[in-house]
This record gives C-alpha cells, structure tokens and sequence, in this order.
C-alpha cells in the first residue's frame, strides 16, 4: 500500500545515486524496484497528498479511447501533457513567436519568461480547443499510448487492438500467461512525442481475482508515479468489472526510479505527513464495457487526503 510508495521515496533519498537527465534537472536514482497494492483494500490513491483522480480518469479514458491528441484532455480541464505538444509546435516552422526554446527550465528560472510562455501556451491551447486543422496537425503526440494499445500497426499494414484482445483472452482464457499490452513499439518511437514510460503490462487471473503488474522503465517518483499507480488500478478495477473477476493486486515494477532535484523538499514534506484512510472506488454498474465508460461512472469515496504538494514538472 502507500507505505510502499514512501518507502521508495526513502530509501531513494537515502540510496539514489546522483545522476543527470535528458531534461537537465538531475535526479536522485536507483534501478530496480518493485512496489505491490492490494486492491481489495480499497482504492491506492495516495493520502500523504492530494492526487488529483478526475485527471488520471481522463489520462486512462484517452488512453482506452485510442485518441492520441491533447484536444480531448484540454476538453477535460486536463493539462498533463500539454508540454510535449507545445513542444512541437514552438520548434516547428508555422511558430513565429517569442523564443521558447528550453522553456521547461527557464520558465522556473526567469520571471519574464515565465510570464511569455504562459501566454503563449494560453494561446496555443486555445488554438488546438477551437481550430480543428491546427489540433490535427500540433495537438497529436504520435504514435503513444493510445495509438500502441489500440491500433497497433503491422508490417502486412494490419491493425491489432491490443486492449481488446486481452480483455477476450481474460474472459476466455484466464489461466494463460500471454495477457500482456505492449506500448513500446521499436519500430515507432521515433514517431512518439516521449517514448513510453510504462513499458508493459501483463493480467493474471486466480481465485476469481484480477492482478496486473506494470513495467515502468522511467519513473519520476514524486509527480508521475502516483498517477501511474492510480491510473493502472482503475484500469484493472475496470477489466475485473468486465470480466466478473474481483480486483486483485497491482504490482510495479520501475526500471530508472528518481526523484528530482527540485522535488526533495517536497518529497520530505510529504514523507513527514501519516498515510490515512484509503478511499473506496465506485464504477456505475450499469456499464459493462470498458470502451463505454465516461468520467462520471466512475466515484472515489471516502477520499481526505493531506493537502495538495505543488511541483515544477521536468520537460
Ligand atoms: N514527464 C515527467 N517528467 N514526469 C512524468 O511523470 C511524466 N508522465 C507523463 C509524461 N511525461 C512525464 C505526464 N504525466 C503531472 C502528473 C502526471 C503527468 C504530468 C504532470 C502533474 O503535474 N501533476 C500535478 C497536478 C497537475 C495539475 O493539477 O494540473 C500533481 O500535483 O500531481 C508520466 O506518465
């Protein structure tokens, strides 16, 4: 439970060899490290912070709904990946804009600038929401999530649903040790806006329960890991629904696990505070399929957690 998060959050702190980074932050890391949630306890929303839960919900309907443009997140209030859009669009040709080369770091370095990107994502979040050709051509990330899991692309030009057919083998083949949806796809990651950090996930079906495992091959401990977390219970709380399995376990399996530089203070603040309660989740029963669910079947309950930490996300 979260006592194993904070227990990686330690022992990292106490072990993580310093190391840099694509995103030039630098890092406290280790490699290797695995973390299990029973989910029959409840739901792994972590206490000793607020994780927002209406975002990773949105985050993982994205992800099931194929889509691979930002445009349905922004629809959502959803601003996770709005920087690796952005990114795209301030270093293509069409931006004539102020320079915003590098803006994930100097926007946390240099008020003035700050203040220019700012406006300048205000604007283009406004352009991928009201200008469809625009959305279409800046607001696709590539070939994620979405894309890997749901339309996979083979050389004889043939699509696989890879969420679809496990959800069937599940169903018709429980005791099988293939249950496995692969987002890293080599031949594709130059067409990805970030190669994906959770690698692959497998099902494992006993005693009418439900478990999956995840393999995180880069996982930013204080800001993404907690989603990540969040975002694969639900997953596997939606396909035991579909399967009338109960939900078992959820265990993760990170490869680079860091904490950033500029997540220490915030790490101990929440490393200082007592885990509480865990919440319940509560799915509307009057859906069957997991291609059919909406943000509002779903209902964390019994959800009081320590305040919001706020952090400065690496680009
Ligand atoms: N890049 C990095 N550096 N870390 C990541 O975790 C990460 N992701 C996704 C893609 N690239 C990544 C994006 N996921 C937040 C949470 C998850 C993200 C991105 C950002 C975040 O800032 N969460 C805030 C709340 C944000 C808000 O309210 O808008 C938080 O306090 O939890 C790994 O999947």
């Amino acid at each position: 439970g979260e006592e194993a998060y904070l227990n990686l959050c330690q022992h990292i702190l106490a072990n993580g060899t310093k190391k840099g980074d694509r995103t030039n932050t630098g890092t406290y890391s280790v490699f290797g490290h695995q973390m299990r949630f029973n989910l029959e306890e409840g739901f792994p929303l972590l206490t000793t912070k607020r994780v927002p839960f209406r975002l990773v919900a949105s985050e993982l309907l994205w992800f099931i709904k194929g889509d691979t443009n930002i445009r349905y997140l922004l629809e959502h209030n959803n601003n996770i990946w709005n920087e690796w859009a952005f990114e795209k669009w301030v270093t293509s040709s069409n931006y004539s804009g102020p320079d915003m080369s590098n803006f994930g770091n100097r926007s946390q370095e240099d008020t003035n600038f700050k203040k220019q990107y700012q406006e300048q994502m205000g604007i283009f979040k406004d352009k991928i929401l009201t200008d469809n050709a625009f959305a279409k051509k800046y607001g696709d990330l590539g070939n994620v999530y979405g894309k890997q899991w749901r339309k996979w692309k083979t050389s004889q030009n043939e699509t696989i649903d890879q969420l679809k057919d496990v959800i069937d083998n599940i169903k018709n083949n429980p005791n099988s040790r293939r249950h496995i949806v692969s987002a890293w796809n080599p031949e594709d990651l130059p067409s990805m806006a970030l190669p994906p950090c959770h690698t692959l996930f497998q099902f494992y079906v006993a005693d009418g329960k439900l478990s999956c495992q995840l393999y995180q091959r880069s996982a930013d401990v204080f800001l993404g890991v907690p989603f990540n977390i969040a975002s694969y219970a639900l997953l596997t709380y939606l396909i035991a629904h579909q399967c009338n399995l109960k939900p078992g376990e959820f265990v993760h399996t990170l490869g680079d696990a860091h904490i950033y530089l500029n997540h220490v203070e915030q790490v101990k603040t929440q490393l200082a505070r007592d885990i509480k309660q865990m919440p319940q989740l509560e799915i509307n029963q009057q859906k069957t399929s997991i291609f059919d669910f909406e943000l509002d079947d779903f209902k964390i309950v019994g959800y009081d957690p320590h305040p919001t930490i706020k952090a400065p996300i690496a680009v």
